[in-house]
């Protein structure tokens, strides 16, 4: 049993810092001498994360197209990819971040079915601050119907430990103050205080993460119309684009820009945005830049330094909003920086939907004994 591949999957909702905290354990995996790989996964193509993730030197495949639950095929085809040329010792996943119920529809599968394989870790939540706050204190405003709330909050709900994430920019009476509201919320889960950034509470969090025992077991009660209807809340676009320049433009700059003109529109659209990022690459640099709500600041989450004059941009927008308006303003915005930098603008491809209902491949009422 002991030479099972360990499955650490890290959930939260859209701009919680999953992907962050799995490159940050990646990481330190990696150093450890461990053999690492990471699966992402999006309703669409073009993930910006994959992008990082693999930018960072890991080996990563991605679900592109469906969630975890709903392609558990998939996901196990590309745990077993990342095995074809050395076999991992632990695989880390990320599920999309307005996915929730995943302990029955993948941690129960995978112990059910693919017991001889994968060892289960702790499954960890991350909170964000943000909305987080807003949404367990019932904040009259919190940019989201109740609906869309009730998925943030089951996410929560089905953790073996909950993360606050970015300790690093709030104060200690902030955090207590989340914390409070989690044990009010959510009493008996273990709460861990973090920062992706900085790397506060790793320590804590790779040893809650290295226990042994029977994790993954909260299977939800769950009402799969109000999580359907409150994922189709949210519009999803994914677009990929190539800006050529006359003269290297800096794609920090631009990227930053581009992210400040989505964050202007959509507060004059009164439309949340949950996550909106987004990365250019040239010639093997990329910088990322990211907005995760509508009141805190564009973040140059990494800079790439570089300047470029044909740059590929992929812009990930999941915001509280018809997608047909969202694709007009990331359209807009992506025409405005053309004209700005009097640069060629070319659309490969851009993808606007509403995610379908959730329809899981598997789904455990009983949890598999180990
Ligand atoms: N200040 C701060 N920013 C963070 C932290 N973790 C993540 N972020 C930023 O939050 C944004 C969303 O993070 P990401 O990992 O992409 O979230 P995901 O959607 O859950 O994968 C990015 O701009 C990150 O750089 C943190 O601990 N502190
Ligand atoms: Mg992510």
């Amino acid at each position: 049993m002991s030479n099972r591949m360990r499955y650490v999957m890290v959930g939260g909702f859209l701009g919680a810092g999953k992907t962050t905290t799995l490159a940050r354990l990646a990481g330190h995996y990696r150093q450890q001498g461990l053999n690492v790989g990471i699966v992402t996964n999006d309703q669409a193509d073009d993930l910006v994360d994959t992008g990082i993730l693999r930018g960072l030197g890991f080996d990563v495949e991605e679900v592109a197209g469906a969630c975890f639950c709903c392609n558990f095929d998939e996901l196990m085809d590309r745990m077993k990819s990342l095995g074809k040329e050395e076999r991992p010792d632990i695989i880390l996943t990320e599920p999309v971040g307005s996915c929730t119920d995943l302990v029955a529809t993948v941690i129960q599968p995978i112990k059910h079915l693919f017991d001889t394989e994968f060892e289960i870790a702790p499954y960890t939540v991350i909170l964000k601050p943000s909305h987080g706050r807003k949404i367990l204190a019932a904040a009259k405003r919190t940019g989201f119907s109740p609906k869309a709330e009730y998925i943030l909050r089951k996410q929560l709900e089905e953790a073996d430990a909950i993360l606050i994430n970015r300790c690093d920019e709030l104060s200690t009476e902030e955090v207590d103050e989340l914390e409070n509201l989690l044990t009010k919320h959510y009493p008996g889960t273990p709460v861990l205080r973090i920062s992706a950034k900085d790397g506060t509470g790793f320590p804590e969090l790779l040893q809650f993460l290295d226990q042994r025992g029977d994790f993954g077991k909260k299977i939800l009660d769950i009402d799969y119309d109000v999580y359907a209807e409150g994922e189709a809340e949210l519009g999803w676009l994914n677009c990929s684009c190539r800006l050529e320049t006359p003269e290297p433009i800096e794609i920090d700059d631009v990227l930053v820009e581009i992210v400040e003109l989505l964050r202007i529109a959509l507060l004059d659209a009164d439309a949340e945005p949950a996550h909106l990022k987004t990365i250019g690459l040239w010639e093997g640099f990329f910088g990322v830049a990211n907005l995760i709500s509508s009141d805190t600041p564009v973040q140059l989450s990494l800079p790439s330094k570089q300047k470029g004059s044909k740059v590929d941009i992929i812009v990930n927008a999941r915001v509280a909003c018809d997608p047909a308006i969202l694709e007009t303003i990331v359209r807009d915005a992506l025409q405005e920086i053309a004209k700005k930098y009097q640069s060629d603008l070319s659309f490969k491809q851009m993808l606007s939907f509403r995610p379908g209902r959730p329809v899981p491949t598997h789904r455990f009422k009983e949890t598999a004994d180990s």
